[in-house]
């Protein structure tokens, strides 16, 4: 019997939304367990690390969203040919959540002046400093993150598209034509089309 899959997280996209969509690629069916806000307080001690994404297959709960999709991606060959292959997906995919994580506390920040000062800063210097960064990259790929192919670094970028344009305050694809075609070119394979077809709406 094939193994059951479960995704649990919070009802967006986010940290969960690369695991859906690699689950979703290789044609994998799963549960996809959206646990609100309001509910969380009541699951929390019972996941491995307090935190989520977590996938669980059969009774074995799994978390750590890089290490799902890495594990994932490596089923459906997304993940290199090699161990050189392998680390240039990963620089990639390290690049994306650096990127996140530097901007990420500013939105979370509840003291509004505070915010606004750190906005004031990353907008002037951080976010264009990843972006810029990011879409050479993507340029030097052929419109693709990493090796110039589809690799699962397109799916985490693709994932958490949103979310990162939530915690910017702006569309970082505007004027980053080639991290734009990354995104496009994984919303456009049917796998991935059929999943938005039927997946809740949410757009971070
Ligand atoms: N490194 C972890 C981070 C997980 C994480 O930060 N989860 C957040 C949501 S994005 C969470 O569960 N927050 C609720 C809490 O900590 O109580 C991963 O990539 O899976």
């Amino acid at each position: 019997m094939a193994p059951k899959y479960t995704v649990s997280y919070f009802p967006i996209k986010a940290l969960a939304e690369p695991i859906r969509l690699l689950l979703s690629y290789g044609k994998i069916e799963f549960e996809d367990n959206r646990i609100s806000s309001e509910e969380w307080p009541k699951y929390k001690d019972s996941m491995p690390m307090g935190q989520m994404p977590t996938l669980q297959i059969d009774d074995k709960v799994y978390y750590q969203s890089n290490a799902i999709c890495r594990y994932l991606a490596k089923q459906m060959g997304l993940a290199g040919a090699n161990d050189l292959e392998a680390m240039e997906i990963d620089i990639a995919v390290d690049s994306i959540h650096d990127f996140r994580l530097k901007v990420g506390p500013a939105h979370y920040e509840t003291d509004e002046t505070l915010k606004a000062k750190k906005y004031e800063e990353l907008t002037a210097e951080t976010i264009p400093f990843f972006l810029k960064k990011l879409e050479a990259r993507a340029a030097a790929n052929n419109g693709y993150m990493a090796l110039g192919k589809l690799t699962w670094a397109d799916f985490i970028l693709t994932g958490i598209a949103g979310y990162l344009k939530l915690i910017c305050h702006q569309d970082i694809f505007a004027e980053n034509p080639n991290l734009k075609s990354v995104v496009d070119k994984v919303l456009a394979l049917p796998a991935i089309e059929a999943w938005y077809a039927k997946s809740p709406k949410c757009d971070f």
